[in-house]
């Protein structure tokens, strides 16, 4: 099926991005395997006409976003995103009406809509950069309110009022399963991503984005890890450092959305160009201006 998908792509001039946290054996099939700015800021470089996004739906808005003249599908169009999807802009509007003069921020984990609707995106690699770069004291942050959290304690200067929004599968992980893991595995470092518990943050060695993970990993003269992040970073991780060992915090630590998609999903939408993601463009430009003003402070 590789090799029928290699084939198709190539005929179709299309580029195959797969996020850090899709099944294995899609990501042996992409192109481009990463984070979702990392993925979209260079498929937007290439001169492909189509890209197919094994990922979630946000993130094949942001591809959108930044290549407005290419046509995005997605293999699973209902590879939605729980976090994401705890705000509206209805919703957000509200909030910003209860703190008038307060800048919004918000985690690249959101829909396009509520990036039209904010001051400032950020990663959850710049996240603590951005907001300190801000001059307000008080900040809106939005959806991920663990990463609100572990903001607050980054920036005490800072007052960050928070959204209610959490990712399911990073909120599941609790401090004592890690605490276990450790316990079995006295020598590994634990690496967190910012949308866990900040009860788990605080047992972490290192807080990293996705692309932290693996440069953490790589760099790193430890040779065993505990991952506190989606699972399917893991293969990924073992592939890049032969020798090293890699320890899921949690077997349950699986996003239902990111392995809907298959590698039947990836030849079929590359076959009939159906699920098709449009952003219309008076959200993008709104959009882009939040993504560049975050460029512009990282
Ligand atoms: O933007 C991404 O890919 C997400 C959601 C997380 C990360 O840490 O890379």
């Amino acid at each position: 099926m590789h090799d029928e998908i290699r084939r198709l792509a190539r005929e179709k001039n299309a580029i195959i991005l797969a996020h850090n946290y899709q099944r294995y054996e899609v990501q042996l099939a992409a192109d481009l395997v990463g984070d979702s700015l990392g993925l979209s800021a260079k498929a937007a470089e290439t001169d492909a006409r189509m890209i197919v996004f094994a990922g979630v739906h946000f993130m094949a808005e942001s591809a959108k976003i930044l290549s407005p003249g290419k046509k995005v599908v997605m293999p699973r169009s209902d590879a939605g995103c729980p976090l994401a999807d705890t705000i509206t802009v209805e919703k957000l509007r509200a909030l910003q009406a209860e703190h008038p003069g307060a800048p919004t921020v918000c985690y690249i984990n959101s829909a396009a809509a509520i990036k039209a609707e904010v001051d400032v995106c950020c990663t959850s690699a710049n996240m603590d950069k951005v907001v300190a770069s801000l001059p307000e004291r008080k900040v809106l942050f939005v959806p991920d309110g663990n990463m609100g959290r572990y903001l607050q304690k980054l920036l005490p200067e800072k007052e960050i009022i928070t959204w209610k929004g959490v990712c399911p599968t990073h909120h599941r992980l609790r401090a004592e399963q890690v605490l276990e893991v450790k316990r079995q595995h006295p020598a590994a470092k634990f690496i967190a991503h910012p949308e866990c518990r900040l009860e788990v943050i605080e047992l972490a060695d290192a807080v990293r984005s996705t692309t932290g993970f693996l440069r953490y990993a790589k760099e790193s003269e430890a040779t065993e890890f505990i991952v506190g992040t989606e699972t399917g970073l893991i293969p990924r991780l073992e592939a890049e450092n032969p020798g090293k060992r890699f320890y899921p915090a949690s077997e349950a630590m699986v996003c239902p959305n990111m392995k809907m998609t298959n590698l039947e999903d990836v030849l079929a939408v590359l076959e009939n160009e159906d699920n098709e993601i449009l952003v219309p463009d008076d959200i993008r430009v709104r959009a882009v201006g939040s993504l560049e003003r975050m460029l512009k402070i990282t």
